[in-house]
């Protein structure tokens, strides 16, 4: 029988789970590692005899229950599998061979509400499972992911010093992500960014949400783009060099960096830039989605989140559109001859929307833990993912100041900081809608923040009427301004003998 000489165990060895893999040996971890395909695994270890400094650390196995019985007791393993029956199949497989109080840490993107299901499962049965949401793409699991786990406190603090170590770390005074890792060297000081977020699915559904805001700030980043190129007339490069300074100031952030970069990109194929050459065809996973439809089901406003989910959708149909284009006319385009006052009309309406798209976030983990009875600490949540994942931004430390300020704060918008930065930048904002409204370029995401800016700050909105016609047909009853909330009232609208009655 074999000797139990690895700390941790890693099963899936895909792109996700070799970088964390590296990640955790670098931390001085010994890592037993498994993957359903031993090709890959073989794969995996070659790659690392050539290039990885703590290639000593990582102890590769063909067969699960060596696996198993190789890493030290209590076991801690991670599974990075695809999310779904995957993730459950390899469950099933791994519960014959644990032992009570072992740990099951699931870093995929899975549902919230199956990682609640596996939770109980797993618990009844006396083993601890977190699922625990990785964010950051290969390249953060590699060198410092913003990780969300949910799960007991007595799972966590198994898995705690790992977490700890692997994470991404930040400056604790800026907030700013501390770079410079490399193989073998991570990076030493800093604050981890990761924290218990609560029990169960709590890990999972803040990940989701995390990856529904990065949907509309992808989709407001293309959004500004598009408004620079089609009313300025900007080539790509100029646009870069308007990201890259906008990157110095409250925007800075990963994707106006990367943004700056990919519009510099010339096209290794052709001439001019990469950029105009991709197909306008937006692909999808499925997170964005989720974020959208727990934002129905809960009835909160994420318009703006499910504003970009269907902006995907639409740019999806790209024959469709292409045959409509022959058929339903819009406006010409008329260029702005001041391209100064467009670039910053646009940079405040990015900022403006990114506020009101952070504040359908908050406000949606705010909702779901009154639903699953979690208690989520909003500012630790803000600092998590200050660094390590795709959405992170110096806008990120403001948000946590806010939820210290005021922990019960039921809306960013209402923080002093964003508010007087929505005034600064309101009349800005409502230039580059009007803008694109009036020369045909859609901009749902600049403008559903827009309507959810200005529906929240309404004291008075036409849902009088609705709620009238509601009661019309369907005898669903209204309240009464000049009676107290709660006290419901019909009248029989068809009749001539027209009575209301309270209920
Ligand atoms: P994938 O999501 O592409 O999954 C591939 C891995 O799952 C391989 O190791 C594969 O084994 C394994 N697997 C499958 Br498929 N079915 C299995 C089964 N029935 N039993 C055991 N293993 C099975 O990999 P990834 O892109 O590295 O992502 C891993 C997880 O991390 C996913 O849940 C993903 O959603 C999440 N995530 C990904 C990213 C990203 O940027 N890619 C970011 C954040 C989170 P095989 O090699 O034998 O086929």
């Amino acid at each position: 029988m074999s000797q139990a000489n690895a700390d941790i165990g890693l099963i899936g060895l895909a792109v996700m789970g070799q970088n964390l893999a590296l990640n955790i040996a670098d931390h001085g971890y010994t890592i037993a590692v498994y993957n359903r395909h031993y090709q890959r695994t073989r794969e995996f270890i070659e790659h690392c005899e050539r290039t990885e400094p703590a290639r000593e650390r990582i102890l590769a196995h063909g067969d699960l229950a060596e696996f198993v019985r190789s890493i030290e007791r209590p076991r801690r393993i991670v599974l990075l599998v695809k999310a779904g029956a995957a993730t459950d199949a390899i469950i099933d497989q791994l519960v014959p061979l644990l032992d009570p109080g072992d740990l099951i840490v699931d870093g995929g993107n899975a549902h919230w509400l199956d990682t609640i299901r596996r939770e109980r499962t797993l618990a009844a049965a006396g083993f601890r499972f977190i699922g625990s949401g990785v964010s950051g793409g290969e390249v953060g699991a590699r060198f410092g992911p913003s990780l969300m786990p949910g799960g007991s406190p007595e799972a966590w603090q198994m898995l705690e010093p790992v977490w700890q170590a692997v994470a991404a770390k930040v400056d604790p005074d800026s907030g700013r992500p501390l770079d410079g890792s490399a193989p073998g060297r991570p990076v030493s000081g800093g604050v981890a960014c990761t924290a218990l977020i609560g029990p169960n699915g709590a890990g999972h559904y803040i990940k989701m949400v995390h990856n529904g805001i990065e949907y509309i700030d992808m989709q407001l980043i293309s959004e500004s783009y598009w408004l620079l190129k089609q009313l300025g007339g900007l080539e790509a490069d100029a646009i870069s060099s308007v990201f890259r300074d906008w990157n110095q100031g409250e925007l800075s952030s990963y994707l106006i960096e990367i943004t700056g970069d990919i519009l510099q990109q010339k096209d290794p194929a052709g001439d001019g830039f990469l950029v105009d050459k991709v197909l306008d065809a937006a692909g999808q996973k499925g997170t964005g989605q989720w974020t959208a439809a727990s934002a129905l089901e809960q009835g909160i406003p994420a318009n703006a989140i499910a504003e970009a989910v269907f902006a995907r959708s639409l740019s999806a149909l790209k024959e469709e559109r292409v045959a409509a284009s022959a058929v339903l006319e819009g406006p010409a385009i008329r260029r702005e001859s001041d391209t100064a006052r467009l670039v910053e009309s646009v940079r405040h309406a990015l900022y403006c929307a990114k506020i009101c798209a952070y504040a359908q976030g908050f406000q949606l983990m705010a909702e779901a833990q009154r639903t699953y009875g979690w208690r989520l600490d909003f500012a630790a949540i803000a600092r998590i993912w200050r660094g390590g994942c795709i959405i992170r931004a110096s806008f990120l430390q403001k948000i946590a100041e806010a939820y210290t300020r005021n922990a019960e704060l039921s809306n960013l918008m209402l923080d002093p900081y964003f508010r007087d930065a929505l005034q600064n930048g309101q009349s800005h904002w409502r230039d580059a809608v009007a803008l694109a409204v009036r020369n045909g370029l859609p901009v749902p995401a600049f403008g559903s923040a827009l309507a959810y800016f200005d529906g929240y700050r309404s004291a008075s909105l036409p849902a009088n009427l609705l709620q009238a016609q509601r009661d019309y047909f369907g005898a669903h009853t209204y309240e009464r301004t000049d009676r107290p909330r709660g006290s419901f009232f019909h009248l029989d609208w068809p009749v001539e003998d027209r009575r209301e009655i309270e209920s």
